[in-house]
């Protein structure tokens, strides 16, 4: 799918396709859509940030709760999106031993419990062993410095997700 054909979408079809760019937050693509015709790809993803950018601390920090935790209950049960579900395959979160899982589980609660909002990061451009590390690294940040890295991971998704949908031939209409 090209830009032009982007453009072309109806509002229920935009939503329906690019509604989770951002993790579970369909609003910011219902948000941007009516500030088409977008000259490209990375002037969409601009909107999307732009968007995300503007939103109070307060909103950010809803940003990042909308995402499930790495390896986490979602996973195991298998009720996370599916973009979150091949990010997460891509990391090798889904061939955990029980010892990295309970790490992970517990990594994950503090950083939770410290910041008010889940750890987030990148996992397609990430493995297990990075993602481990940068969780019991990133909990000695201050909760400024982790809401602005979480909405920089979340950004670098969005980015990967976006591309994964309008260069590939994964949605020809
Ligand atoms: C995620 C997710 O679902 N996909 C990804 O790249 N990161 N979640 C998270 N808590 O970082």
């Amino acid at each position: 799918m090209d830009i032009s054909a982007l453009n072309a979408l109806s509002y229920e079809d935009f939503v329906n396709i690019l509604g989770n760019v951002v993790e579970k937050c369909p609003i910011i693509t219902a948000a941007v859509w009516s500030r088409r015709p977008f000259a490209s790809l990375a002037v969409l993803e601009a909107a999307i940030n732009d968007f995300i950018e503007a939103l109070p601390e307060s909103g950010k920090e809803g940003i990042l709760r909308c995402h499930p935790d790495l390896a986490g209950r979602d996973l195991q049960s298998g009720t996370l999106t599916r973009e979150s579900r091949e990010e997460q395959a891509r990391a090798g979160l889904d061939t955990l031993n029980s010892a990295e899982v309970s790490r992970m589980a517990r990594l994950n609660e503090e950083y939770k419990e410290r910041f008010g909002f889940p750890f987030v990061i990148c996992a397609r451009m990430s493995d297990k062993e990075t993602i481990l590390r940068q969780l019991s690294e990133r909990l000695g940040n201050e909760c400024a410095v982790e809401r602005a890295r979480g909405v920089e991971e979340v950004k670098k998704i969005c980015h990967l997700r976006l591309q994964g949908l309008v260069l590939t031939d994964a949605h020809k209409l």
